[in-house]
């Protein structure tokens, strides 16, 4: 049986990842930060067969000591802060830990080891976030990176430190650039999800409008679901690699909107969206658009949910639950 470890188990991507290698036979621990942190409980209800191991990425001999305990064949660094907008107010400790946790992780595995013969496997999460003010469309492993927030930096930081140790030491270690990708487990905080779940809130009658910030970004939007798919496939070729995600599709938030509220049956959604300068970024990324051609021909993956589907897979989930909710309470 082989042993993964998971450092971000908890977010979005780790509750996806798990349950996949949980289905491909691997036994899983799961990294988990904090005192009681309560969404360990939600993630083992999910998924009881994980196990949980104390450790936080900005504290090397907690990494040291979960690798040491684990023994892992393949570990997979998603742990950071996420959020782009909340980086640019905890730019210090985004970089701590979205960019210098790579560094502790990669670092642990490294004095761990693995055998000679089993040498273990390292996934780091990079972003489209890195390639921010865009130098060419669309973006390949080969773009220039220009990041556009702490985030973007931190994330170009913990690529190039992921990159060095496998040229440096010869670890298999790879990097997926993962364009933004979405579901219904996506933090609330993420204009998609903010969205549908405002919808949902609205079409019940909880709320009456939203507030949103720049409606002309682009974003190159897949599946969370098909997304870890490709992590898992990057840590099961014999030669360690960095790899484009995406579905080489784009859309505004405009246009997410229209689908969204067409998808709720409303003929329009400029009467429930309100301008809110709280939500404008210092520095924006405009577009983000990928070319996944060579994950497509060296890991034989392509994206298999589309943009309709996804909005419509994030909207009924929202509203299912927001019912739930309102029944429970009534
Ligand atoms: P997410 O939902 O925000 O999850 C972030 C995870 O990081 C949470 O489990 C959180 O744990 C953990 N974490 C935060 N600080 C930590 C610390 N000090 N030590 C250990 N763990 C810590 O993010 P996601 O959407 O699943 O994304 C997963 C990874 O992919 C992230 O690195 C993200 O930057 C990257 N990425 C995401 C996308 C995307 O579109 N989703 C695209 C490209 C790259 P707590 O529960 O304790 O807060
Ligand atoms: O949903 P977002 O917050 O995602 P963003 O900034 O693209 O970052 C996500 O994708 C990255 C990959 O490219 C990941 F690395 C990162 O961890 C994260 O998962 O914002 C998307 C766009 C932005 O242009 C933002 O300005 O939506 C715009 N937007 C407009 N109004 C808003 C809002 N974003 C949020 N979160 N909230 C708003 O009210």
């Amino acid at each position: 049986m082989k042993r993964a470890l998971v450092t971000g188990i908890t977010g979005q991507d780790g509750r996806h990842l798990s349950k996949l290698l949980v289905e491909n036979g691997y036994q899983v621990f799961g990294l988990i930060r904090g005192q009681a942190n309560p969404k360990a409980e939600m993630v083992l209800e999910e998924n009881p067969a994980i196990e949980m191991i104390d450790g936080d990425l900005r504290d090397l001999s907690s990494l040291i000591a979960a690798v040491e305990q684990v023994q892992p064949d393949e570990v997979y660094n998603l742990g950071a802060i996420s959020f782009v907008q909340l980086s640019f107010k905890q730019a210090e400790l985004t970089a701590e830990i979205t960019g210098l946790g790579v560094l502790r992780m990669i670092e642990a595995v490294r004095i761990v080891g693995g055998t000679d013969n089993n040498p273990i496997r390292f996934y780091q999460a990079s972003s489209s976030e890195m390639f921010g003010k865009v130098r060419e469309t669309p973006q390949t492993e080969r773009t220039p990176f220009h990041p556009r927030s702490p985030y973007g930096v931190a994330k170009v930081f913990g690529h190039y430190t992921t990159m060095n140790y496998r040229e440096a030491y010869g670890m298999h270690a790879s990097s997926g650039i993962l364009f933004n990708h979405e579901g219904p487990l996506r933090g609330l905080e993420f204009v998609t999800r903010k969205i549908t779940n405002s919808l949902a809130r609205i079409k019940l009658g909880l709320q009456n409008e939203i507030s949103l910030g720049n409606l002309e970004a682009a974003r190159d939007w897949g599946f969370a679901g098909d997304y870890v798919e490709a992590m898992w496939l990057m840590l099961q070729q014999e030669v360690p690699d960095d790899y484009v995600i995406s579905t080489g599709e784009i859309h505004t938030i405009r246009e997410f909107l229209d689908l969204a509220f067409e998808i709720a049956g409303y003929d329009s959604w400029e009467p429930y969206v309100r301008h809110d300068n709280r939500f404008d970024r210092p520095a924006e990324v405009d577009l983000l658009m990928g070319d996944a051609t060579k994950a497509k021909e060296v890991l034989g993956w392509t994206p298999k949910v589309g943009f309709r589907e996804l909005v419509e897979m994030m909207y009924e989930s929202d509203l299912a639950s927001e019912t739930e909710k309102m029944r429970r309470n009534s």
